[in-house]
């Protein structure tokens, strides 16, 4: 639970792997870059902090090859696209179910990721504009709650120079200078 460390950026190595440098990040780190990392035991607590932040739907992903009809490429190409550099123009949260898996968060600064394993009960809280990623680890399953402010679409807007200067991505930096 709660544990994050700067990701080693070695991409020829699958992202399943732990890309663990031993270098710790600690939640205060997170916090500065607008990242909220917590432990809640039950599903009410999500609920009672989805209801004071306003979120108004959520859904459930189950990612694991049987979710795909067992067929390889399917999961795969989900995986890929999660795996993708992206940001989102709202704020999400991501809460962990059953299962593991890794978030990589963007330090845009020093160009790192920063890498936060999830277990059951790990919550993240993502800002709208922050680039971000998932990767399962070699455990190949996660279910999570996926909580959204508005309409429960899961729109990611990859990395690009676009991107890079839209206003949801300007007003995050503004964010945390
Ligand atoms: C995201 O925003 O990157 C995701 O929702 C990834 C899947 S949730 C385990
Ligand atoms: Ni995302």
């Amino acid at each position: 639970m709660v544990k994050a460390y700067v990701h080693d950026d070695k991409d020829s190595v699958d992202a399943r792997e732990a890309h663990d440098t031993g270098i710790p990040v600690s939640l205060e780190r997170l916090e500065k870059l607008g990242v909220i990392y917590k432990y809640l035991k039950t599903q009410e607590e999500v609920e009672q902090l989805a209801k004071e932040r306003q979120y108004k739907n959520q859904d459930t992903v189950n990612i694991q090859l049987s979710t795909f009809n067992n067929d390889e490429k399917l999961f795969n190409d989900k995986l890929s696209i999660f795996y993708e550099e992206h940001l989102h123009e709202d704020e999400e949260i991501r809460y962990c179910l059953e299962g593991t898996g890794y978030f990589d968060i963007r330090d845009s600064q020093n160009n790192e990721w920063l890498r936060c394993k999830v277990d059951p009960g790990d919550l993240l809280i993502v800002p709208a504009g922050i680039y971000h990623r998932f990767a399962l680890d070699t455990s190949n399953y996660i279910k999570a709650l996926r909580l959204f402010k508005d309409e429960p679409k899961w729109e990611a807007i990859n990395k690009s120079d676009s991107a890079d200067k839209s206003n949801i991505r300007i007003e995050y930096l503004n964010s945390i200078v």
